[in-house]
């Protein structure tokens, strides 16, 4: 059986010491068997830190965000080469903070996913629905113009990437995707993916948007849910290490 995927996405949280403590307790608390993948997608400061604090472990390292461009003048711009330097092993493109606030395009997305895939880094492409695109019906036609983006850019290297579906309407809301609604769009990306790769199948699609103790395993009980992206739930070792444990 495929191994799901469990990342923590820590978003603008943490400070060193808050950092050292909660990881601390997700080593201790993660069983020796943990058969997921489980990676900490932490702020750029940190990256150093959580590498060292993982060292060893199961953890693996992600980041939030890469710039599109190689290297240069960019201020504040994080570059794929420099993640690769930290053993960064995932990081997440497209979120829909980084669309929503930062204005990241369709074509942003895919230049990112781009240079993370050319510096050895696997790209989680974030991509979902607001409510109201999702109330006009549009949900299936918006992740699949995100999602086409990235296959456009990347071609025969789309089998590299981890897809994650947040609906927005649920990112933070505490309302969830129903398993259902959830399983009804990963489908859909899954199809997408098939016709272009024969990898579709091995591929991770991960579900995001108020995943939490009480509702992962009914969603990752679903087919063609992989894992999940997890925000405020990963910020409290208890109730991240029961997310990993519905992933076994
Ligand atoms: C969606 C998710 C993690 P939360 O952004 O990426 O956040 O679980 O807080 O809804």
């Amino acid at each position: 059986m495929k191994k799901k995927l469990i990342v923590g996405n820590w978003k603008m949280n943490g400070s060193l010491a808050a950092n050292a403590s909660l990881v601390q307790a997700l080593r201790a608390g993660m069983a020796e068997g943990t058969a997921c993948g489980v990676a900490l997608a932490v702020p750029a400061p940190y990256l150093a830190q959580i590498q060292s604090l993982c060292a060893g472990s199961r953890i693996d390292l992600a980041a939030q965000d890469v710039s599109q461009h190689e290297a240069g003048a960019f201020t504040g711009e994080v570059s794929a080469a420099m993640l690769r330097d930290f053993g960064v092993r995932y990081v997440l493109v497209g979120h829909s903070e980084r669309r929503q606030f930062h204005g990241e395009s369709d074509a942003t997305v895919a230049a990112k996913a781009q240079r993370a895939l050319a510096a050895g880094i696997t790209p989680i492409v974030c991509v979902g629905e607001t409510l109201a695109e999702r109330e006009a019906g549009q949900t299936e036609a918006v992740v699949r113009r995100q999602l086409a983006a990235v296959i456009h850019a990347n071609g025969r290297c789309i089998s590299e990437v981890v897809v994650a579906y947040e609906p927005v309407w649920a990112i933070g809301t505490g309302k969830t995707a129903s398993p259902a609604q959830a399983q009804e769009v990963h489908a859909a990306l899954r199809s997408q993916l098939a016709a272009a790769t024969a990898h579709a199948e091995a591929m991770l699609l991960l579900y995001g948007g108020s995943m939490n103790a009480a509702n992962a395993a009914q969603l990752l009980a679903e087919q063609d849910i992989d894992g999940g992206l997890v925000g405020g739930a990963s910020l409290k070792a208890s109730d991240f290490l029961s997310i990993i444990a519905a992933a076994q």
